[in-house]
C-alpha cells in the first residue's frame, strides 16, 4: 500500500523570481538548517556556498505544504547533493547533525556575535577571532581599535539586536516623512525592505525618498539629516554618495543622472512607542531608558530611476539576487537597482513602475509579499 502523502510531488520554477513566496512557510524544520548552513558559509566567505544552501531553502519555501520524504523532492531545482543530505537528515532524524554542529561551534558563535555589531563584516570578524576575541567583553578589553559605526554599534549592541517592530517601523516612518515634508515640500517617501513585503518585524527599517520633478531631490540627503540631527534623532549616521558611475565599466554609461543616488546608513534614537509594562524589572534608582536605537537605512533617487531602486530595495535578497541572474543569463540583460541594459539591442529600457520591469524581463508580476524568497 502506498502512503497517498508520499506521491504528492512539488513542482517549482528554477528562479526565485520566478515563483510566489510569501511569508506562510510550510519546512521550517529544513529552510532553517539549510538557512543556518548558508549563513555560516557567508560568515566564513564562502560565497558560493551560502547562495547553493539560500537556493535550496528558498524552494522549499515555496511549496505549498509540508515535505514527508525525499521521493517528494524528485524534479525540484536547486537541491544539490549537500542541501538533499541535510532536508534526509532532517526527514530521518529530526534535525541535522551538520547544522546543529554549527550552531554550537565556537567559530560560529562567536562570528555571529562580532558581526552582530553594526559596522562588522566577516572580514573583521574573523581577524578578532585570530587574535582571540570571541566575545564582547574580550573586543572591549582588547587594544582593537574601532571606527565609528563599530563604536556606535557596540556601544547599542543590546538594542539593535532585538528585532525591530511594525509600531517601531511606522514610528520611525512618521519621524521621516516629517523630515522630508519639512525640507522638501512634495517629496516622496516610501518603506522598503522587508516590511514592505509584510514581515511584521526587521534588523532595520528601510526608505527611499524621490521627487516626482526630476532633479529636485539632487542635495535632498544631507538637509533631511541635518534636520533629523538637530532634533536629536540620530546616534549614527554616515551618508554615502552612490559609487554608480565609478563602478561602470560594464555595459556602456550610464546618463548622466545616475551619480545621484545617496544612501544614509544610520542609528536613530526612537522614543518608546512599545507599551512599557513587560520591560519593567526590579525597582531600581537607575532612571529608565526611554528610547532605544534602531537602525535606519534611508536612499534618495531621482524619479527616473525609482522603479528600479524600489524593486532592487525591496528584497529579499535572494529575490534580488535571483532577478539579476534571470536577467543576465535568460534574457542578456543587466538588472541594477539604477536601471535595465538591454545588452542585444545595447540601449537602456525605461520603467516608471515595478510591473513595467518585470514586463522588460518577461517575467509574470511577483508583488511585494510574494517576494519573500
Ligand atoms: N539591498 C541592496 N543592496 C544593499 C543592501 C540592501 O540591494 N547594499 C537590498 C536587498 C534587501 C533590501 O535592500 O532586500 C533591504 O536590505 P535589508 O538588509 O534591510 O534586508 P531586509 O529588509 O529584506 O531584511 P530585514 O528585515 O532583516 O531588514
Ligand atoms: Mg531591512
Amino acid at each position: 500500500q502506498v502512503n497517498q502523502a508520499e506521491l504528492l510531488l512539488f513542482s517549482v520554477p528554477a528562479y526565485a523570481c520566478q515563483r510566489r513566496t510569501t511569508l506562510v512557510n510550510h519546512n521550517t524544520a529544513l529552510t532553517d538548517a539549510l538557512s543556518l548552513l548558508a549563513e555560516n558559509a557567508e560568515l566564513s566567505e564562502e560565497e558560493g556556498r551560502g547562495v547553493a544552501f539560500r537556493r535550496a531553502a528558498a524552494v522549499l519555501k515555496a511549496l505549498p505544504s509540508v515535505v514527508t520524504s525525499m521521493a517528494q523532492l524528485e524534479g525540484l531545482p536547486c537541491l544539490g547533493g549537500h542541501s538533499l543530505r541535510v532536508i534526509r537528515d532532517v526527514l530521518e532524524n529530526g534535525a541535522s547533525h551538520e547544522a546543529e554542529t554549527t550552531k554550537q561551534s565556537e567559530r560560529y558563535k562567536a562570528l555571529k556575535v562580532l558581526t552582530g555589531i553594526f559596522g562588522v563584516g566577516a572580514k573583521t570578524a574573523d581577524r578578532w577571532i585570530r587574535e582571540g576575541i570571541h566575545t564582547l567583553q574580550q573586543l572591549r578589553e582588547s587594544a582593537q581599535t574601532l571606527n565609528r559605526a563599530q563604536q556606535a554599534g557596540l556601544d547599542h549592541y543590546d538594542d539593535l539586536n532585538q528585532p525591530v517592530s511594525q509600531t517601531e517601523a511606522d514610528a520611525i516612518g512618521d519621524i521621516v516623512q516629517k523630515a522630508v515634508a519639512c525640507v522638501l515640500p512634495g517629496a516622496q517617501v516610501t518603506l522598503t525592505g522587508g516590511f514592505r513585503r509584510g514581515k511584521d518585524t526587521g534588523h532595520d527599517v528601510d526608505f527611499l525618498i524621490t521627487h516626482p520633478e526630476e532633479g529636485r531631490e539632487v542635495g535632498l540627503m544631507p538637509k533631511i539629516v541635518s534636520w533629523l540631527e538637530s532634533r536629536g534623532f540620530l546616534l549614527y549616521q554616515k551618508t554615502t554618495r552612490n559609487s554608480y558611475l565609478e563602478s561602470m565599466d560594464g555595459p556602456g554609461r550610464p546618463a548622466s543622472n545616475m551619480d545621484r543616488f545617496e544612501r544614509c546608513l544610520s542609528i536613530f534614537k526612537l522614543p518608546d512607542v512599545e507599551p512599557q509594562g513587560t520591560k519593567e524589572g526590579p525597582i531600581s534608582a537607575a532612571p529608565q531608558k526611554r528610547w532605544r536605537a534602531v537602525r535606519v537605512d534611508l536612499v534618495v533617487s531621482p524619479i527616473s530611476q525609482f522603479a528600479f531602486a524600489l524593486l532592487g530595495w525591496t528584497g529579499s535578497k535572494l529575490f534580488e539576487r535571483e532577478l539579476r541572474r534571470w536577467a543576465g543569463h535568460e534574457k542578456a540583460m543587466s538588472l541594477s537597482s539604477h536601471a535595465l541594459h538591454d545588452n542585444t539591442q545595447s540601449r537602456y529600457l525605461r520603467a516608471s513602475s515595478e510591473e513595467e520591469i518585470f514586463a522588460h524581463l518577461s517575467l509574470e508580476y511577483i508583488p511585494p509579499s510574494e517576494r519573500n524568497a
